[in-house]
């Protein structure tokens, strides 16, 4: 039924959340926020901007533009500094054998990501010529939950939304999907969303579900 499979990036492909988390509590730690781990799943699919203002509500105090921008690059930083340390050794086996079978199947592949460093994470993972589309942080205006993003990928890949499925971990992801009028397979954090279709355990239900 579908052709093409776009994918989310952190939390679907790769387990950068982890980084994500690591470096946004850096930063709360260095200025005196609480910041934890029920926070951060609220991160997951935010663009940056708009993660830093969900870690700033914790805190009564109000900073400038030039002072968020500042956490903001610091933060990015830190992660970039981890994302560096990535590899192919990074790349579940699970996802790779996946993304290889969907592929022999004949369906298209896509990234859609609000990360504006995806295509550093793709290439250290020795991924970034195995996806027809990237679409980017770098590409959009609005992040999720907004649809364009899965708009700019289906687009790319030269199908119509219903077309399309998408594969993400997060609720403002599964928004996003289903407001581009695209249906979703589930996983982690995002398996028993009510607007998923498929509820994914791990890749091999995507394998399962994708014949
Ligand atoms: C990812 C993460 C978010 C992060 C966003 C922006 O999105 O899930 O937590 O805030 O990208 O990342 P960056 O600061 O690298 O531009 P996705 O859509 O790949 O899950
Ligand atoms: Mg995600």
């Amino acid at each position: 039924r579908f052709k093409g499979i776009i994918f989310d990036l952190d939390g679907v492909i790769c387990h950068t959340d982890k980084y994500h988390y690591m470096a946004w509590k850096n930063l709360a730690d260095s200025i005196g926020i609480y910041f934890d781990e029920q926070i951060n799943n609220r991160l997951r699919g935010v663009s940056r901007m708009e993660s830093l203002e969900i870690i700033l509500e914790s805190s009564d105090k109000a900073y400038s533009d030039k002072e968020k921008e500042e956490f903001a690059n610091k933060k990015n930083e830190m992660y970039k500094e981890l994302l560096n340390k990535m590899s192919e050794n990074d790349l579940d086996k699970k996802v790779k054998e996946t993304l290889d079978i969907l592929k022999e199947r004949g369906y298209k592949t896509a990234i859609a990501s609000s990360s504006k460093n995806a295509r550093l994470i793709l290439s250290k993972l020795n991924l970034i010529d195995f996806f027809d589309i990237i679409v980017d942080g770098n590409d959009i205006k609005y992040s999720k939950p907004d649809k364009e993003v899965f708009e700019k990928a289906g687009i790319g890949l030269g199908l119509l939304c219903d077309e399309c499925l998408v594969v993400e971990d997060a609720a403002s992801g599964v928004e996003g999907a289903k407001r581009a009028g695209m249906e979703v397979a589930g996983i982690g954090d995002a398996k028993n969303l009510s607007d998923v279709t498929f509820h994914l355990e791990s890749f091999d239900d995507l394998q399962k579900y994708c014949r």
